[in-house]
């Protein structure tokens, strides 16, 4: 069982579970998981001519066709619009459409609360944006992003957005708060760090294992290194555009599991 499938388990099972003839506004997250959502999305815009049976492939569960003409699609970053655009799905913007029935995206890491760290992709800015936005917001991601607590996994460390003017205070800042493990996100096929759609640089910050049971920061600003702490406390750091902190916001998650067909919900 690839990554891929599970990628696509994960994705297809969201939009079958979450997605009906009544679901009009729906946001589009980031990432490589979300290319299946797209995929399942215009399948269900055809149930009869995709010979999807109008069952789950995964359960008994009656598929409804999607009137996509009637539906419209909200990006949470560049490359989501051009999905949207290369399937001729309706796009639409979030200052068009500020109530959004449901957004699916995918993950870095979740833990068993449902919090979540994005920002692998560098689009976590619009993507907490439009979630926000989002009657329902729901993860779909491969196994691999599942864990007890954040940080267990993904020690890439928690994606910030940073203005690049003062991208080396906000550095010394978070030294301050106790993170030791932290760069500036440098392009792979671009000389110098990385631009996020806004324009912005990313810090990449591992904080350790995010189990609201250690201590973080200097003896005057001392605060537990749970997600909800750790997110206020890099938050309100002069500079810091937007956090990869996805806590308390996610409804539901669905990971495709390595044994090819089975997606374990959280
Ligand atoms: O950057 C992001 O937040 C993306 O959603 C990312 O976290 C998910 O990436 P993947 O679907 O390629 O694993």
């Amino acid at each position: 069982m690839s990554l891929t499938d599970s990628k696509r388990l994960a994705a297809y099972k969201a939009v079958d579970t979450h997605l009906n003839s009544a679901t009009r506004i729906i946001g589009i997250g980031s990432g490589s998981t979300v290319v299946f959502v797209v995929e399942r999305i215009v399948q269900r815009g055809n149930v009869k001519k995709n010979k999807l049976d109008g069952k789950n492939e995964n359960s008994n569960q009656v598929l409804e066709e999607l009137d996509l003409a009637q539906c419209v699609f909200v990006p949470t970053s560049f490359q989501s619009r051009q999905l949207i655009i290369d399937n001729g799905l309706n796009l639409g913007e979030i200052d068009q459409y500020q109530e959004i029935d449901i957004t699916i995206d995918g993950a870095d890491e979740v833990d068993e609360n449902l919090n979540a760290i994005k920002g692998g992709g560098a689009c976590h800015l619009r993507e907490k944006v439009v979630a926000e936005s989002s009657k329902k917001f729901i993860i779909a991601a491969d196994y691999t992003k599942k864990s007890t607590v954040l940080g267990e996994k993904w020690i890439q460390g928690i994606p910030i957005e940073v203005i690049p003017f003062c991208y080396s205070l906000v550095l010394n800042s978070l030294r301050l708060l106790g993170c030791q493990n932290l760069n500036l996100r440098m392009g792979k096929n671009k000389a110098g760090p990385i631009i996020t759609d806004n324009g912005n640089f990313v810090i990449d910050a591992y904080f350790g294992k995010l189990d609201g049971q250690q201590f973080l920061g200097s003896d005057k600003f001392m605060f537990i290194n749970s997600p909800s702490e750790v997110l206020k406390r890099i938050k309100l750091l002069t500079g810091v555009v937007e956090v990869g902190l996805f806590v308390g916001m996610a409804e539901i998650a669905y990971f495709g599991e390595d044994d090819g067909h089975s997606v374990s919900i959280l």
